[in-house]
């Protein structure tokens, strides 16, 4: 018997989860896809320093951020894996500048955000890191354009996220279903772990840059000095690392506006829209601090956002702050 024996595995959720629902049709081949790129990209995190795919790449992306070598394997892993699902018309990458058009069929049903390999900055010190998505179903009779990928994060049908930790967990959430699936190194397949996540009622953690207290504004300050008074502080710097904690411990994390970062740091369309649509689902909330996350009419695909993510209550409480 395997570790992860008879429980029930991601191929299979998804099969019966989405079978029977015409809106979701052809959707595991997409989550399927998604977890084949995973144990790929968690291969190449497991021996990275001995692959020799540490470092970077000499290139700057779009964001103008220093590209890491596992950033760009990771894109081209995720972006391959999609396109061959045979189900996604267009592909829009953290990485990339320009969204990738995979086919226009009427099968070709989805169209995916992603953050192919978060937490740049952990990627050579062994620290936690991981990789986000965000579904929306597209309307088959227009045609795929880049502005197609301009949608709001509520009209998601599903988002996803993995991290490479201590463990290989990959988290999905479809409307009022948030499931957790651990990835068995044995077998290969990611094996139901979490069932039916829900964040918990309390909330012992607040998550933040405390470095970048004196470049926000005096009621933001007010919010972070009435966390930290509450909270302990947990900081990994991968977002989905400290977003999985505090979906499975209970907090809140922010990346407000600063000084520096007038419209925030993390991208709306691959980070704030996918985990904010899986707090959502998990009874959390997330708020830009004057505005729900989830009703933003993008503007652009490599656009920024403040960030105030977790606890509903808690997030709740941080934006009236913020609201003055
Ligand atoms: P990174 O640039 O290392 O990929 O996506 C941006 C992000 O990491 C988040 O994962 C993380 O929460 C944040 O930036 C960390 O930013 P700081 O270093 O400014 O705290």
């Amino acid at each position: 018997m395997t570790v992860s024996g008879k429980r029930q595995t991601l191929n299979e959720f998804v099969t019966s989860a989405f079978s029977g629902d015409a809106q979701l049709d052809g959707l595991d081949a997409v989550i399927s896809a998604i977890a084949e790129g995973a144990r790929q990209v968690h291969r190449q995190v497991e021996a990275a320093a001995l692959a020799d795919v540490l470092g970077v790449t000499g290139e700057t992306n779009v964001q103008g951020e220093i590209v890491q070598r596992l950033d760009t394997a990771s894109s081209d892993i995720f972006v391959d894996v999609l396109r061959n699902s045979g189900r996604v018309a267009i592909i829009g990458c953290e990485e990339l500048e320009r969204p990738v058009i995979a086919g226009d069929d009427a099968k070709h049903a989805y169209m995916v955000l992603m953050d192919p390999l978060d937490g740049s900055s952990n990627i050579d010190v062994a620290v936690s890191i991981g990789s986000i998505f965000g579904i929306w179903r597209r309307n088959p009779s227009d045609p795929v354009t880049d502005d197609s990928l301009l949608r709001p994060g509520h009209e998601q049908v599903v988002a996803a996220y993995v991290v490479y930790g201590s463990s290989t967990v990959m988290v999905t959430a479809t409307r009022n279903s948030v499931q957790g699936f651990t990835l068995d190194p044995e077998t290969g397949s990611f094996a139901i772990t979490h069932p039916d996540l829900r964040i918990p009622e309390e909330c012992p953690y607040y998550s933040t840059n405390e470095g970048n207290f004196k470049t926000l504004d005096e009621s933001t300050q007010r919010a972070v000095t009435s966390l930290r008074d509450t909270y302990s502080l947990r900081y990994v710097g991968s977002l989905v690392a400290d977003f999985h904690r505090n979906l499975l411990k209970g907090g809140i994390f922010l990346y407000p506006a600063d000084r520096n970062r007038p419209d925030g740091r993390l991208r709306l369309m691959y980070e704030a829209n996918p985990l904010g649509f899986v707090a959502e689902q998990a009874g959390g909330a997330a708020s830009t601090g004057r505005q729900r996350i989830m009703d933003i009419m993008p503007e652009k695909l490599h656009q920024r956002t403040p960030l105030i993510l977790g606890n509903r209550d808690v997030v709740e409480k941080a934006v009236a702050i913020i609201g003055g």
